[in-house]
């Protein structure tokens, strides 16, 4: 028997509640990413949320593609321009999102996810959101790029791989996207104005208690095709990576994780 067809329910802005932001929602984008950074190029100021109820072809990291089908993933790229943060501290965007997802994803769905350093949303090891945060240079100084995609009721065929899943294959007690996007803003405004205030830090411990990484043994692909195999000791000021092979602690700015099975809690001492 064919499973039933998931409701598809378009967003409805109009009982969006984000103070601050300027949503815009699009019937059809390839990319809210790249929208939103030619918007900023074009001079738009921080503030502006755009989702797509379908995104065509949706980025990854290192042209990867996110492909989500019309109406099933909440995909939003949001700006912002975090001035008053050293660039050294930047790295931490994708983990503070990462932090407001989890919490969204919590109170909406009611469904449980922890963080894979740097950018997946993981229920158990699959992962159920992914986040892409791009740099761009606008005429009023550099801004960044948060892309989120959040798989909402999306069915096991339509996921395209093995290690993905959504909020509806979880359990979620709701898959109201408008709910998770107003919920997401107010997440990530929350702890996106803090960090700003702290001038970038003060984000180290709730990252560190959220993260599956920590104390996970490793397998770490580097952007410039070495693999490490090593255990994530810890998070530093910079958002980076500290993993120790037994030898020396390396932190990494970059790179793609995969949790070692088996690899409990063996923390080197
Ligand atoms: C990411 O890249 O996880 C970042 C995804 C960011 C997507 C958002 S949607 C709104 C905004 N606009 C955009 O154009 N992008 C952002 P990465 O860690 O490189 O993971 C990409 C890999 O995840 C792919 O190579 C696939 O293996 C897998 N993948 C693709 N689509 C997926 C999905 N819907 N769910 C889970 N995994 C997926």
């Amino acid at each position: 028997m064919q499973p039933p067809e998931p409701s598809r329910p378009a967003l409805d802005l109009g009982s969006v509640d984000a103070p601050g932001w300027r949503v815009e929602v699009l019937e059809e984008s390839p990319s809210t990413n790249a929208y939103v950074a030619e918007q900023a190029r074009a001079g738009e100021s921080a503030g502006l949320a755009v989702v797509a109820e379908h995104q065509t072809a949706g980025r990854g990291r290192l042209d990867r593609v996110w492909v989500t089908p019309p109406r099933a993933a909440l995909t939003v790229s949001l700006l912002v321009s975090p001035e008053r943060v050293p660039l050294a501290r930047w790295p931490w965007l994708p983990l503070l999102t990462g932090l407001a997802v989890r919490e969204a994803v919590r109170r909406t769905a009611g469904v449980e996810c922890a963080l894979k350093w740097p950018n997946d949303v993981l229920v158990g090891e699959r992962k159920v959101a992914g986040i892409l945060v791009e740099r761009v240079e606008r005429p009023a100084g550099a801004a960044a790029v948060v892309g989120i995609g959040v798989n909402v009721t999306t069915t096991r065929d339509e996921l395209p791989v093995d290690t993905a899943t959504s909020l509806v294959l979880e359990g979620a007690t709701s898959v109201d996207r408008t709910r998770l996007l107003g919920d997401l803003l107010a997440q990530f405004t929350r702890r996106y104005d803090g960090w700003v205030a702290a001038a970038g830090e003060g984000l180290r411990s709730s990252y560190a208690s959220a993260c599956s990484t920590l104390g996970r043994r490793v397998r770490v692909a580097l952007p410039a095709g070495e693999s490490l195999h090593a255990v994530a000791v810890d998070v530093d000021d910079d958002g980076r990576l500290v993993v120790d092979d037994g030898h020396r602690r390396r932190a990494l700015g970059a790179g793609d994780v995969v949790h070692v099975r088996g690899g409990g809690t063996d923390r080197p001492a």
